[in-house]
């Protein structure tokens, strides 16, 4: 007979990450894993791409498309009947592989699967360079068929055709824009990168199904800090799939991100090599109730 103890185990989560493997930078799959890892979770991986390091102020990144590779994995899968709590896309390799990811929802995910789209894709005002110009209206199919998605200001400007500007923004242009990106098709929405003052920053999550609106503020700090919206996706996610509710897991996500920020910015280094995110674990664990 198992004790009680033993009930997790035989209970843990399963969630499929489909993002790129970033080999230096922290982001993508390489936060993706340690931070669901942390909330007791499993995570299978489809890697995407992989690149030397991630795109964002770098240049000369080596880049291997695996499009090719995502079926065959996802077909290999099935002949295992494993079974997915959620499934979690970030950066996608190639344009293509869009109707890919539709196509493994369909193989992978059963009624009870959260599918959570971040439609990484642009930052800043601006579309990442790997990306055609036609790549956000090709997103909007995955958005459609999301429970949640996680989109940065600028990918709700590319996603929703809303011009693209700096904030503090108002709270009616904000609820405009969550109610454009409900529009598309998902049940919630965590719009990241609000802020309607100087002094606060952090997401508004929407709920197209009672449209409850809710404004999560953390300390803003300035500057670009790369792999945020990786490291605030992943744990919102890893929140989520343990039971949080949308608000409590942006507040988890918020605060985590934010502490992982004030960290690197105490710490001084290179911006682009990513946030120190790693020493913010142990108290993600303890929020969760996991230690
Ligand atoms: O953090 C988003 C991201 C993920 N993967 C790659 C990227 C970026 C952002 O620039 O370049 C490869």
């Amino acid at each position: 007979m198992h004790s009680e103890k033993m009930k997790p185990l035989t209970n843990q989560k399963r969630v499929a990450a489909i993002h790129d493997i970033s080999c230096f930078g922290k982001c993508s799959l390489t936060v993706a894993l340690p931070i669901i890892s942390t909330a007791g979770i499993e995570v299978s991986v489809i890697p995407t791409a992989v690149l030397s390091t991630h795109t964002g102020g770098l240049t000369g990144y080596t880049y291997r498309d695996l499009t090719e590779d995502i079926l065959p994995i996802v077909s290999h899968w099935q002949s295992l009947n494993l079974s997915f709590d959620a499934i979690y896309t970030g950066f996608l390799g190639s344009f293509k592989q869009l109707d890919i990811v539709l196509k493994t929802f369909e193989q992978l995910k059963n009624p009870d699967t959260l599918i959570v789209v971040d439609p990484v894709m642009a930052d800043n005002g601006k579309l990442y360079s790997t990306f055609p110009e036609n790549f956000p209206e090709g997103m909007k199919k995955l958005c459609a068929r999301a429970d949640v998605i996680v989109p940065n200001i600028t990918e709700a400007a590319f996603l929703t055709g809303e011009k693209y500007c700096e904030g503090p923004y108002s709270r009616q242009v904000v609820e405009r824009i969550l109610n454009k990106l409900a529009g598309l098709g998902p049940k919630q929405v965590v719009l990241t990168g609000v802020y309607l003052d100087e002094k606060n920053l952090g997401a508004a999550c929407y709920d197209a199904l009672t449209g409850e609106i809710n404004y999560i503020d953390g300390r803003r700090i300035d500057g670009l800090y790369h792999g945020t919206g990786d490291v605030f996706a992943s744990a919102l996610v890893a929140c989520m799939v343990n039971g949080c509710s949308l608000v409590k897991a942006a507040e988890i996500a918020v605060d985590f991100t934010v502490g992982c920020i004030e960290r690197t910015k105490k710490a001084g280094t290179d911006r682009r090599f990513g946030v120190n995110f790693e020493a913010g674990l142990p108290m993600l664990a303890q929020q969760l109730g996991l230690i």
